[in-house]
């Protein structure tokens, strides 16, 4: 089946009014548009992000809190033709899924992987998350977060993934993106800036960010792209803030999948893992 222009299900849509999900759900949809649905899967976690799932006339799994990444890899090893894309939250991909997260850097399988980072848990109402800016204060922290947020541009960096792009929650800036992650071999690590404007509002994030690509940033240098992952902190934004968007760095490397070509060759064939050893 292709898909034509009503990717969308008849699913009652319940994101706030105004919330920056619209805007990536409308850059997934721009991006299916003309495909073969046949051909993709899609896996979300927990929370507002998840929501994703019920719009979306594409197969997939709608997994538990936090296991987005090796739900998408049992996919992908399942049926390595398939097109595999995980969408998480924050809270989904930096804190329950945390050790996912870097293990599937290392594996680099041919999946690709959105994190809609609105730097809270929005759907249990808006605790702080890994990414939470020092002096957020909710009902679960009174007295404001003290820890320094992780920044995971450089931590997926350092765990050796082979894409690493930010984009801002933008219908456009989300299709492009998927256009080039698709393009790409291997394990796509791709965060998404998503104010949620009832739990943690958009305090002028977009107005800050610049594009890498017209900066002329060279993403095939790995010390160019740690420079260019550390210069914003997930902190408070400021009139000096820079916020780089667009793709850190881009590696060609073996993929998972490519470590074990007998998998694929026994898929081809309609055979399993089993008959290695008959
Ligand atoms: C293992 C587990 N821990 C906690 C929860 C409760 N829980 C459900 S949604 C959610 C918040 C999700 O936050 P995030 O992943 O950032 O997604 P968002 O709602 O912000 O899109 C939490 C903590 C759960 N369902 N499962
Ligand atoms: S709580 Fe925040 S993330 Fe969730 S639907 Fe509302 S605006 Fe969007
Ligand atoms: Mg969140």
């Amino acid at each position: 089946m292709i898909f034509d222009k009503k990717i969308e299900t008849s699913a009652n849509q319940t994101w706030c009014p105004g919330c920056f999900n619209f805007q990536i759900l409308n850059g997934v949809k721009k991006f299916l548009e003309g495909k073969n649905v046949n051909e993709f899967a899609i896996v979300t976690g927990i929370g507002c992000h998840a929501k994703i799932f019920d719009y979306l006339n594409v197969n997939g799994i709608n997994t538990l809190h936090g296991r987005v990444l090796p739900t998408c890899l049992g996919i992908k090893v399942g049926n390595p033709n398939l097109n595999v894309i995980g969408f998480s939250g924050d809270g989904d991909a930096y804190a329950e899924g945390m050790e996912h997260l870097i293990h599937a850097a290392r594996y680099n399988s041919n999946i690709k992987y959105m994190v809609h980072n609105n730097q809270v848990f929005a759907l249990t109402v808006g605790q702080p998350t890994p990414t939470t800016e020092i002096g957020f204060k909710d009902k679960t922290n009174p007295l404001g977060v003290k820890l320094s947020p992780l920044n995971p541009i450089k931590l997926m960096l350092a765990s050796g993934a082979s894409f690493v792009a930010r984009v801002f929650a933008d219908s456009k800036q989300i299709e492009n993106i998927l256009k080039e992650a698709m393009k790409h071999k291997g394990f796509a690590f791709i965060e998404v800036l998503q104010p949620c404007i009832i739990f943690h509002a958009d305090a002028g994030y977009k107005e800050q960010t610049y594009s890498l690509e017209e900066a002329k940033h060279d993403k095939s240098s790995f010390s160019q792209a740690m420079k260019k992952a550390e210069e914003f902190d997930y902190n408070s934004v400021t009139k000096k803030t820079k916020i780089p968007l667009g793709i850190f760095y881009q590696e060609e490397k073996e993929t998972f999948e490519e470590k074990w070509p007998q998998l694929v060759k026994l898929k081809q064939q309609g055979k399993s893992w089993k008959d290695i050893n008959r």
